[in-house]
């Protein structure tokens, strides 16, 4: 075989094997980021290595050992994907062995990772995919139809399914990148302790249908204007206090880190959240005290309002006033034990208690400025919605469901309902129009938090209508009054209708 005819099948097996380990690497950014091809082969090689010759290596090449180490895996792999090129040109079957081969190489590393699960052998069979399919394509299926002048794969082909690939390759490897750097930087954040620990959280009532006293995570619910949601990281990431203070000041994500956390079990509502609706939940959050970063700034005496900036450059007007009325508002940085997750504000948002999410939980949050009204709008003033969004008292029936139809018998009514800063006395319910009565509470953990509540009900076949109402600590009862989402929550009692068979 002349070098003229072995370059082009060789090239074509490297090709194919760049392609592979980008769309493997892009696999990887969306199940397990270590389980990428080359990574999970030079994290076995390291495991591997015995440790006098790590130390060697480390003391040769430094810190640049683990780019020499995956640029050597890269290399090698390379090397025999062109090997596997020139065989495939032959024979398809045996370059194609070559390269399963290696791509199974691949996959068992990154499946006798310590903590790996079944899903990490996904980027490898990504891998093989695309492997195979670019192997197969520059090295038979562009060939010229039989019959037709000259021989093998045109030269104009080549070249553009080589162009093809490359691009497919860049593609996938610069978008694999941007998302493992980003849950790089997640996985890898230490929370610290809270200086002022919340109480352990009351053991709430299981009743079926109702929602969990804390909401999980992966549950909570999600409101944005964004489409896609900022990826930050944090070693980028700063939080800027500024405006009318006396000491404007930047924190880095370590500085942030350093001061003193508070713990705090609250409830956000969001303030489209129609009666019944499912933008409401509960979580744990830790976070720096707001007052302790505006204290350090040291406020000037015009600003009324603190006017939050995102990363992206979405903004919130909070009124300083009860931003700094003694309530536990906070720049949290966890929810729940864990980083905020990037749905919601990774890695750092404002929690406001007691105001609805568009003027106080500035998600992705990185300036804070003070300001006024009179001198600057957020996104939401801007589109005259009220500068202050009190949450208003609300319940929910969670169980038996509106337009649902259960069995006649023992049943159960239950639900939650929230007053944020004011806290639930009583919950009531109320059957086809006849007494109120009281349903039975759960677990109490602060008024800034949520009441689950039930009702046991003997459920006659036919229809029914259910409601329910709440009742504030400062004794007000919610009314049947109804107001528009907009500009500032609706309010009104729960009402379904059920059918019993
Ligand atoms: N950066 C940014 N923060 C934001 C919003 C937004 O669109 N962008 N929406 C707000 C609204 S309207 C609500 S109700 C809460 C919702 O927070 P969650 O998605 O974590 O539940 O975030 C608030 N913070
Ligand atoms: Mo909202």
């Amino acid at each position: 075989m002349s070098t003229r005819s072995v370059l082009p099948p060789a090239g074509a097996g490297v090709l194919a094997a760049v392609a592979a380990v980008a769309v493997g690497h892009l696999t990887a950014a969306l199940v397990a980021p270590a389980a990428s091809p080359v990574l999970a082969v030079g994290s076995s090689v390291i495991d591997a290595t015995p440790t006098p010759v790590k130390e060697r290596a480390v003391a040769t090449f430094g810190s640049s050992d683990k780019p020499i180490l995956i640029g050597s895996v890269l290399l090698g792999t390379l090397a025999l994907a062109a090997i596997g090129g020139i065989l495939a040109a032959r024979r398809f079957v045996a370059g194609a062995v070559l390269l399963v081969a290696l791509v199974a190489a691949s996959g068992a590393a990154a499946l006798a990772r310590p903590a790996a699960d079944p899903a990490d052998v996904l980027p490898a069979i990504a891998t093989g995919i695309v492997a195979l399919g670019v192997l197969w394509a520059l090295t038979h299926g562009l060939r010229r139809p039989a019959g037709a002048r000259g021989e093998g794969v045109s030269r104009r082909a080549f070249l553009l399914g080589s162009g093809a690939a490359v691009t497919l390759a860049a593609i996938a490897a610069a978008t694999g990148e941007a998302l493992i750097r980003a849950s790089r930087s997640i996985a890898d954040i230490t929370l610290p302790k809270a200086a002022e620990p919340a109480p352990p959280l009351p053991d709430g009532l299981d009743i079926d249908g109702l929602s969990p006293f804390r909401t999980p995570n992966e549950d909570f619910y999600r409101v944005d204007i964004n489409l896609s949601v900022p990826v930050v990281d944090v070693d980028d990431w700063t939080l800027t206090v500024d405006g009318d203070v006396d000491n404007p000041f930047t924190l880095t994500w370590g500085e942030l880190l350093a001061m003193d956390m508070i713990e705090r079990d609250i409830t956000m509502t969001c303030v489209s959240n129609e009666v019944g609706g499912s933008y409401v939940g509960a979580a744990r959050w830790l976070g720096v005290r707001l007052t302790d970063l505006l204290d350090r700034a040291g406020v000037g005496a015009r600003a009324d309002q603190i006017l939050s900036t995102a990363v992206d450059g979405f903004t919130i007007s909070t009124p300083l006033g009860v931003a700094t009325d003694g309530r536990d508002a906070m720049v949290a940085v966890a929810m729940n034990g864990e980083p905020l997750p990037r749905d919601h504000g990774f890695p750092a948002r404002l929690i406001t208690p007691g105001l609805y999410g568009y003027v106080g939980a500035t998600k992705w949050l990185e300036r804070l400025t003070l300001t006024t009204y009179a001198e600057q709008d957020a996104y939401w003033t801007e589109r005259d919605w009220a500068v202050d969004g009190p949450i208003k008292i609300s319940t929910r029936i969670d169980t038996p469901r509106g337009l649902g139809e259960i069995d006649a018998g023992e049943r159960v009514i239950a639900g939650v309902a929230w007053a944020q800063q004011r806290g639930i006395d009583e919950v009531q319910v109320r059957i086809d129009g006849g007494d109120w009565r009281p349903a039975r509470l759960g677990p109490a953990a602060g008024v800034d938090y949520w009441r689950q509540w039930y009702l046991p009900w003997d459920a006659s076949p036919g229809r029914h209508v259910v409601e329910a109402r709440a009742i504030t600590r400062d004794g007000e009862v919610q009314t049947a009054q109804r107001t528009s989402p907009f500009p500032n929550g609706s309010s009104g009692i729960h009402s379904i209708v059920v059918r019993v068979a």
